[in-house]
């Protein structure tokens, strides 16, 4: 092996956005959450994290950049990703470059690890999410490790629970799972992304400011506090995530929309039931939610589905393009865009 070399990989992750909340921990180091939860996989490109890993004998220690700054690699949640994919990584070789790298190597080589998100992070577009799959997936690949998807999954999930539902497109069940070492806490592929693409997701950007309680600590505080978590975990959500699977498979609008729509306002009623409480929409995220739910019931079958994570921004699912549009101008009538804010992230000016 030649001494001074450096092989990279580059990979890029979309966001998912939940239909089925993940909201609360049955155990926090591995992360196991309380209930199954289902999300959709956002297109390519859109709101993506860009990872590029670097391995090199020059390389002193393991380093990480988010967005161009470093951070640390030293908290646990890091270090259990980079163990797992470490132990399941194999032998590399790049003849043109001529690189071997044995399965022994990897254990003494450090990485250099970067990262970019294209949209604002700890906004409540769970930035984390594409940000530890596409970090598992590119070490994964660097490593040429030979796990599939789903294995990757439960590698992604000790780093961030919602990440390991960003390993797959389409729509994901993130399963629970029983065992108490989490090895069946995965994420499965319930349909492709071509299976229901005349949906349209419009993301209104209400607040690219970072959220002020973190979903690790909302959660937690939800779990020792909060008797409607324990009532959604175990009475609401495994009949919930039965409906939403039927809905998501026979593509029925009405009873998709029906059932995000009540599964968000429910996870922010456990926030509202959490002591003290949590507040994670505002006022312009209420007006949207008015909007929608009046347009819906003023046409024969709902246009729009909306859900909102752990900060205000909506995310709002058109049933075709023709409702997509439609919703746009609606958007941009009732909320219009602030000229002092930046072009890229069109966020919702507040006229009440
Ligand atoms: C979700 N959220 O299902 C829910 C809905 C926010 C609201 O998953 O502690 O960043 O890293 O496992 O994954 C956000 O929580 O929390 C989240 P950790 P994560 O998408």
């Amino acid at each position: 092996m030649a001494s001074e070399w450096i092989l990279t990989l580059t990979a890029q992750t979309p966001t998912n956005i939940a239909v089925i909340k993940y909201w609360g921990k049955r155990d926090e180091s591995l992360i196991l959450p309380v209930n199954d939860s289902i999300s959709v996989t956002l297109d390519p490109g859109h709101l993506c994290t860009t990872t590029t890993v670097a391995v090199s004998p020059a390389f002193e220690q393991d380093r990480m950049w988010l967005n161009g700054k470093e951070i640390s690699l030293s908290g646990d949640r890091f270090q259990s990703c980079l163990r797992e994919i470490r132990a399941r990584a194999t032998d590399v070789e790049n003849k043109e470059k001529g690189i071997k790298i044995s399965k022994k190597d990897w254990e003494k080589l450090h990485l250099h690890i970067s990262s970019f998100n294209n949209f604002p992070t700890a906004a409540g577009l769970a930035s984390s999410a594409a940000g530890l799959a596409c970090l598992v997936f590119s070490l994964g690949k660097l490593m040429n490790v030979q796990e599939d998807h789903s294995q990757l999954s439960a590698i992604a999930r000790q780093g961030s629970g919602s990440a390991c539902r960003s390993l797959y497109g389409g729509f994901v069940k993130w399963i629970m799972g029983k065992e108490e070492n989490g090895s069946d806490s995965l994420a499965v592929q319930l349909a492709d992304e071509k299976h229901w693409d005349e949906l349209v997701i419009i993301i209104a950007v209400v607040s690219s400011r970072q959220k002020e309680t973190s979903s690790t600590s909302g959660m937690r505080e939800s779990v020792e506090t909060s008797l409607l978590l324990q009532h959604r975990a175990k009475e609401v959500v495994p009949k919930r995530i039965l409906k939403m699977e039927e809905a998501i498979q026979n593509r029925d609008f009405a009873s998709f929309a029906a059932l995000a729509c009540a599964d968000s306002n429910q996870f922010h009623a456990v926030c509202l039931d959490t002591s003290p409480p949590i507040f994670y929409m505002n006022d312009t995220s209420h007006r949207i939610i008015n909007c929608v739910e009046k347009w819906n019931r003023s046409e024969e079958a709902p246009q729009v589905a909306y859900t909102f994570d752990a900060g205000p921004n909506a995310v709002l699912i058109a049933r075709n393009r023709k409702a997509a549009s439609l919703l746009i101008q609606r958007l941009l009538y009732y909320f219009p865009p602030n000229p002092e804010t930046d072009m890229n992230s069109y966020v919702l000016g507040d006229k009440s």
